[in-house]
């Protein structure tokens, strides 16, 4: 199974235009308590390079595209995010990284937590000692 879990958000245009809604628990899996949005990144920066350990979270790229890592330590993917009726829904301890943004990339975030710098992980080699751990906590 891939790590991309897509959502497919319903487009409700008419002739004036398109329009999306997004709403907790229903085309967003989650109660949502934090929106925030990356924008005017700089050509060749890359984001991320962290995972969550409770964290989930849906992308959507609603101006421009970047391309998504995901890394759940024994697998890594790539794809790119490059539609505003495209979600990605990101679970807790995935690494992921951002490369690759369009100038004009407004990239946007729903989160199901309130901003905890102590549910980082910002060390690769922690992660994949976290997932080890869950895989085989007596090993731990
Ligand atoms: C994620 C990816 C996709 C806050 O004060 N509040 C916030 O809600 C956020 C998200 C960040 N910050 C502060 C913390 C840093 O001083 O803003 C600064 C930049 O955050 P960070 O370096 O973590 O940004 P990214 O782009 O590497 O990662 C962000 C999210 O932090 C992260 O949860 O999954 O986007």
């Amino acid at each position: 199974m891939s790590l991309f879990q897509w959502i497919d958000f319903p487009l409700l245009g008419d002739e004036r235009g398109s329009l999306v809604a997004l709403e907790s628990n229903q085309t967003v899996p989650f109660d949502v308590r934090r929106v925030y949005y990356i924008f005017g990144t700089q050509t060749g920066v890359a984001r991320g390079f962290h995972a969550h350990k409770a964290l989930k979270q849906v992308a959507v790229c609603v101006i421009g595209k970047c391309r998504m890592v995901l890394d759940n330590g024994r697998v890594r993917e790539s794809a790119w995010l490059d539609s505003p009726t495209k979600g990605l829904y990101i679970t807790e301890m995935l690494w992921r990284e951002m490369h690759d943004f369009s100038p004009d990339c407004v990239l946007l975030l729903l989160a199901s937590e309130h901003y905890n710098e102590a549910d980082y992980i910002r060390d690769y080699n922690t992660f994949l000692n976290g997932i080890n751990y869950e895989l085989y906590p007596s090993v731990g």
